[in-house]
Parts: C-alpha cells; sequence; structure tokens
C-alpha cells in the first residue's frame, strides 16, 4: 500500500534549480568544488533551507553539514544524504539530488504530522567527488571512521591549498565529532549517472552494491631531448610511456565489467618541441568483482615494471583511493523495491558503477541506495538530466522507506 503522504514536487524542483545555479562562472559552467567559494554558496543556501525547515543545524570537523529533526527516542537516528560538491563543468543533479529530496522528506513527515520512532537527519557529506582533495568520498570516509579527520584536513588540493584551511575560510570548520552520530540506518537517492534503467526502460533503481574504486597517480621521468635532432632509438620518452599505459589499460579491460579511466595528465617540459621526461597523470580503475578488481591492479603494476626496463624510464606511483567493493543491506534494498512496487514503478536492482557516501556509510550502518535515470546515461557533464516525474518518484520511493523505519 503507498503512502498517502507525499514530498512537495514543486519545492524539491525549485531548490534543485536554484542550488543549480550556484557556482556557474559567467559563461554558465557550474563547478561548486570541495571547500571552494561557490561550495561555500551552495552550503550557506542549504543551510538556510534546513533552517526554515525548523531542523537543528550541525556541521562536523570535516565540513559535513547534519540538518537534525530531534525526536526524544532511545533509537538511533536514520540518516538520509549525499552531497552538494560537484565536478568541474557539472550537471545539477548529482549529490544535490541526494541531499534535497532527504530535505523534502523530512518536511513532508513533519508536516504530516508523523510521529518518528527515532531522530531523523538529512546529510551532506564533503569533498565526495575527491576532485580537489583526494580521496573522494572524504567527508563520508571520515564519518565512517575510514580516515583520520586530522589526516583528512591536511591534504594538500590539487592547487595547493590545505582541506583544513579552506573549510575555515569559508565557514564550515565544524566542532561535531566526525562519526559522533551513528544512524540506525542511511538511504541515499541519486541519479544512476549510467544509461541501464533507461535501456531496460526501468523507473527505479534498488541498488544492492557497488563497485570497488581504486585512484593512483603515476608519474614517469624520462630525458628531455630535442625533438629534430634525436634518432628514435635513443630516446627516453615520458610521454610516450605515458601512452602506453593508456592503451595497456583500455586493452585490460576490454570486454569486461571492470573500467579504466586517465582523466588527469601533464607533460613536462609541455614544450612542442622537447622530448617530454616527465609525465604525471592519474589512473581510476573499478570492478564490482574484489578478485577482478585486485588482479586488474596487479597487472598495471606489473606492466609499470615491465615498462621501465622497455623503455628505460622510472616510475613512481602514489595511492590516492582504494575502496573495496560493497554490499548493501538486504532488508533496506528490499524495502526499496516493495517501494517502487507499491507505487507500480518498474524497478531493477543493480550495481553502482560510481562511488557514492552510501559506500562508506555501509561500513557503519545499515544502507542502500535507491536510483532514479539518467538521460542518456550522461553524468559529470552540464547534460545530466533526469525527468521531474522520475525526481519526484524517488523521492516518494525515499519517502515511504523513510516513513517504514520510523514507524513507532
Ligand atoms: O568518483 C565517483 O564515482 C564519484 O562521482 N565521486
Ligand atoms: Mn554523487
Ligand atoms: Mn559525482
Amino acid at each position: 500500500m503507498a503512502n498517502s503522504i507525499t514530498v512537495d514536487e514543486t519545492t524539491l524542483l525549485s531548490r534543485l534549480n536554484t542550488l543549480g545555479d550556484i557556482g556557474r562562472d559567467s559563461m554558465g559552467v557550474l563547478t561548486r568544488l570541495a571547500a571552494s567559494d561557490s561550495d561555500k554558496l551552495g552550503r550557506d543556501q542549504f543551510v538556510a533551507w534546513l533552517k526554515e525547515a525548523g531542523l537543528e543545524v550541525r556541521v562536523d570537523r570535516i565540513g559535513n553539514i547534519f540538518g537534525i529533526w530531534n525526536v526524544e527516542s532511545e533509537v538511533a537516528p536514520l540518516m538520509m544524504g549525499s552531497h552538494i560538491d560537484s565536478v568541474i563543468n557539472a550537471g545539477i543533479y548529482d549529490g544535490c539530488y541526494g541531499v534535497l529530496s532527504a530535505l523534502s522528506v523530512i518536511e513532508a513527515m513533519k508536516s504530516a504530522g508523523v510521529k518518528p520512532d527515532r531522530p531523523v537527519i538529512v546529510a551532506a557529506f564533503t569533498n565526495e567527488e575527491g576532485v580537489r582533495f583526494a580521496p573522494d568520498m572524504m567527508g563520508s570516509l571520515v564519518y565512517a571512521g575510514g580516515m583520520d579527520v586530522d589526516e583528512a584536513l591536511a591534504t594538500q588540493g590539487i592547487d595547493g591549498t590545505v582541506l583544513e584551511e579552506e573549510l575555515d575560510r569559508i565557514g564550515y570548520a565544524g566542532d561535531l565529532e566526525p562519526g559522533a552520530i551513528v544512524p540506525s540506518a542511511f538511504i541515499e537517492a541519486h541519479v544512476e549517472q549510467g544509461p541501464l534503467l533507461e535501456a531496460e526502460g526501468k523507473l527505479m533503481g534498488a541498488v544492492a552494491n557497488l563497485q570497488g574504486i581504486f585512484w593512483q597517480k603515476i608519474t614517469i621521468k624520462g630525458v628531455a631531448n630535442h625533438a629534430g635532432t634525436t634518432p628514435t632509438h635513443l630516446r627516453i620518452d615520458a610521454g610516450l610511456a605515458a601512452a602506453k599505459v593508456i592503451t595497456f589499460l583500455r586493452d585490460l579491460v576490454a570486454d569486461s565489467d571492470s573500467v579504466a579511466t586517465v582523466g588527469t595528465i601533464k607533460f613536462g617540459p609541455n614544450a612542442i618541441n622537447v622530448i617530454p621526461d616527465f609525465a604525471e597523470f592519474t589512473v581510476d580503475l573499478r570492478d564490482p568483482s574484489l578478485s577482478t578488481w585486485e588482479h586488474r591492479q596487479a597487472a598495471l603494476t606489473d606492466f609499470l615494471e615491465m615498462l621501465e626496463v622497455s623503455d628505460g624510464v622510472t616510475v613512481q606511483t602514489e595511492l590516492l583511493a582504494r575502496f573495496e567493493p560493497v554490499a548493501f543491506d538486504e532488508t533496506i534494498v528490499e524495502m526499496i523495491e516493495e517501494g517502487a512496487a507499491a507505487r507500480q514503478l518498474s524497478c531493477q536492482r543493480m550495481t553502482s558503477g560510481a562511488g557514492h557516501d552510501a559506500q562508506m556509510m555501509s561500513r557503519i550502518c545499515p544502507t542502500a541506495m535507491i536510483f532514479v535515470p539518467s538521460r542518456n546515461g550522461i553524468s559529470h557533464n552540464p547534460l545530466e538530466y533526469t525527468e521531474d516525474a522520475s525526481l519526484i518518484a524517488g523521492a516518494q520511493v525515499l519517502l515511504d522507506s523513510a516513513c517504514r523505519i520510523v514507524a513507532a
């Protein structure tokens, strides 16, 4: 039986667009990197909405923001949420949908007079994207005890800044100890960011697991030399070696469930007529199966060792993130499936290709995710789009799940 309580569609959709306009440059490009000025503006807007909703606002030492509906109870809170930081040239739904749908759920429950048996919290975790400060999912990783908060605060960004100083500067270096509130359950609604639901014609995803994520920075040193006078066989070309790694990775994952991405690269001295003696790039390697994922990492290590011999270069690596695949809580996954069925919403059990805060929260409490379809499977791109009807349907299933969990 579907819940008679409904989320306020208009407010949810208008907030998504309002938040989606915060952090746009003069060309309309949306970028809200963690702890940046635009992140501050987004945070300020979110906190204002929390206060309007009558929630207690708390911020922890890594800048995670919590809107708390306080209820006298011995039972640990239900928490829902995601993140509001973005990648570069982002869409408006990634993360923000999970935070704002969670807020709309709390508001709907409050206005319907629901008496929850425990506190209910909406969370916006710091630095989920990891673009400025690695690793990704940092705020929830610290929250779940997977990274020491002082180590995280000392992280230096790709722009040379230090996270602690940036959180201080934007006014979000909170006082709450990360992990002080251990939820009884965590649910994250998120756009799928992939092509599966649309391809299968399904309206909802009940996310049962999430793939392993391996991030590594690779630095290759060669010998700079004249592009015109140096015969090919005398070259020690860091640029060529980097290219060999990129094509090796693509061949490694061909026809498999693994995915490999080299998303950043820089050469030195970066001159048109100088053979590069320096190449620095990042590898993002993922697979849902722990053994396959570990095998891929070992194959990359072997290839880099072979490259030092074959190309005469030296290779250094730095681990940036290594998060094993996680399985979500079966009870909550089934609750999401039942919620979708009660609303005649076609639903598919699935794996998340993207990393999410939920994968960290699953270390400390029963956790699952709700996906809604992404048009053409596009994300981390301004063309990211999800139909309003799907956004509302996902928020409604989140509301139904929340009402079931807190039913006294
Ligand atoms: O990298 C990810 O999958 C996530 O968007 N941070
Ligand atoms: Mn996200
Ligand atoms: Mn993302």
